[in-house]
């Protein structure tokens, strides 16, 4: 049975791509709603109702575990995607907790966090670290410059360089010990994070993080899988060319999007 993975688009498929070299005997299916995303500016509601949409579409194919890849559809609908898989035993992974339990158990005192702005406004890292730890603070700053800068292809550029200087200088990122990438798209420029601090602070490697969690726990509950030859479907929601461009870019390598509307079926 395939991992069924979900983004509010094509970040996503840097966890996806991060679970394919870790556990490179497990088939995966993939959806990126593509129609609906950004994600980062919309209600609750409107996130929990797609998210819950589109778990439903994974657990019908047959997956035995839900790995939301996408920081703001986690902190805005991780209790409902977990109750409805539940209902079908299937363990549920977000790109969230892994982190923050992570980050709480290390040295780290002071903890940056940059994330869309719904993430951000959710306070979700800082109430999940803290929760474990709290004598960690937490410096919360919403970039939501950074994912069309990254969609259109500007990092590595100039203009990714002038964004993250403006929301790195920021006060609130004055005194961090480390940083944490919270959004799917941001491991395209960790390096360039990484260069901006010239290695002085530790950032986060988020995909690793989360590919290493589910691994672990998929040998705790014997989920694991020996297929000799899994199998990899990714679904969109709506697809142009500059999708199947981001999904190269995403996922490292060329991979065939088909387009499925599981929006409006009753
Ligand atoms: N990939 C999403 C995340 O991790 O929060 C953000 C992308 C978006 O919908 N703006």
């Amino acid at each position: 049975r395939p991992i069924g993975i979900f983004d509010s688009g094509m970040g996503g498929l840097t966890i996806a791509k991060e679970i394919k070299r870790l556990l490179p005997y497990e088939s995966i299916i993939y959806f990126g709603d593509s129609k609906h995303l950004p994600y980062g500016d919309k209600s609750k509601e409107v996130i929990t109702e797609y998210s819950v949409k589109i778990t439903n579409f994974l657990l019908e194919n047959n997956c035995k575990a839900i790995v939301i890849a996408c920081n703001t559809a986690t902190a805005n609908s991780l209790k409902e995607v977990i109750a409805l898989a539940n209902k079908y035993n299937v363990p549920v992974y977000d790109v969230i907790s892994p982190v923050a339990e992570k980050v709480a158990f290390t040295f780290n005192q002071n903890v940056g966090v940059l994330a869309t702005k719904s993430t951000i406004s959710s306070h979700i890292y800082k109430k999940r670290i803290q929760k474990l730890n709290p004598h960690i603070n937490v410096h919360e700053l919403a970039t939501p410059l950074l994912v069309p800068v990254i969609e259109e292809g500007f990092n590595n550029h100039e203009i990714s360089s002038l964004v993250l200087k403006t929301y790195l200088t920021n006060k609130k990122l004055q005194n961090i010990d480390s940083l944490i990438l919270g959004c799917t798209h941001y491991p395209l420029i960790i390096n360039e994070v990484k260069n901006f601090y010239l290695n002085k602070i530790q950032v986060i490697d988020s995909p690793l993080i989360v590919a290493n969690y589910i691994k672990q726990d998929f040998e705790n509950k014997k989920l694991n899988s020996s297929s000799e030859s899994p199998f990899y479907e990714f679904y969109v929601s709506d697809l142009t060319p500059t999708f199947s461009k981001m999904a190269k870019k995403f996922f490292g390598t060329c991979i065939y999007l088909k387009v499925v509307d599981i929006f409006n079926t009753i």
